[in-house]
């Protein structure tokens, strides 16, 4: 059988079977060194081969029927564990979740999220949606739009992924209700010594704060590149640095958490 065919059977049954969880990782302000929130990330939890990332079977999200489905699975579980956090007291700031293309071109995803926010007590202000720039290129421009202003509207933050590495962003940043940008790690890689990232980060950051939109840096590994980005005017970082992406079991222990040392 071929493989992509194999794997959205496998993961198809996976969803049947509920085994897809998200996991978090914490994003970090760089001027207190506080958490304030967290990343929803896919994960999916097979049962011989163990914890799954999205490299493995992100291609399954091409299948639209199945990405919606994989995206209801999980939304469910992130506003369950929002709402036990928020039960226990935790300042839990506001959790990202990841939207794919097929679930933004669904006309009734806003009022579908709203309404599960709603119904579990969740406030909109603790909640996040990414959207990658190709989610925004998608074939249903009208959808998209009207999904993420509504949510934006509704006081749910909107958050465009992996800035930097698709087309068009100057336009989509005014095209469409965007809160926060996020720098993709292939320009945080090689920060240490490439003249070129610094400067795309430095003008990414300038261009976020003169539109007034947060800015949080990906994948950050070292020190060196937390510091760089501090001095560089960079807002908030997350990465392997700070805390690998973990269950919401362990994700308990980090609200409240200062990761780092405050600038200065
Ligand atoms: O596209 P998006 O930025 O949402 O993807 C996040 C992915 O990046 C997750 O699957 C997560 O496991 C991974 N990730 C998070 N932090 C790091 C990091 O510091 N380094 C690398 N290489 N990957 C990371
Ligand atoms: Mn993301």
């Amino acid at each position: 059988m071929e493989d992509r065919i194999r794997l959205i059977r496998d993961v198809r049954e996976g969803v049947a079977r509920d085994q897809f969880v998200p996991f978090y990782q914490p994003k970090v302000s760089l001027a207190t060194g506080r958490i304030n929130g967290l990343e929803a990330l896919a994960r999916w939890h097979h049962p011989i081969r163990g914890i799954l990332s999205p490299a493995v079977f992100g291609a399954a999200f091409d299948d639209h029927e199945l990405a919606i489905e994989l995206g209801k699975q999980l939304l469910a579980k992130v506003v369950s564990d929002m709402r036990e956090w928020l039960g226990a007291g935790r300042e839990i700031g506001r959790v990202a979740f990841n939207l794919s293309s097929a679930e933004c071109s669904q006309a009734d995803l806003a009022s579908r999220i709203l309404t599960l926010l709603g119904a579990r007590g969740v406030p909109t202000r603790h909640f996040e949606v990414e959207v990658t720039e190709t989610v925004l290129l998608g074939s249903d421009t009208c959808s998209i739009k009207a999904n993420l202003e509504r949510l934006h509207d509704a006081g749910v933050q909107v958050a465009l992924d992996d800035f930097g590495t698709g087309f068009a962003s100057l336009t989509h940043l005014k095209q469409f209700p965007v809160d926060h940008i996020k720098i993709d790690r292939s320009f945080i890689s090689d920060l240490d010594g490439n003249s070129h990232s610094e400067a795309i980060v430095a003008a990414v950051a300038g261009l976020a704060k003169s539109l007034e939109m947060m800015v949080t840096a990906e994948g950050v590994e070292t020190s060196g590149q937390m510091a760089r980005l501090r001095d560089l005017g960079c807002g908030f970082a997350q990465g392997n640095l700070f805390s690998y992406p973990v269950p919401a079991s362990e994700a308990v222990c980090l609200f409240g958490k200062t990761l780092v040392p405050a600038a200065g």
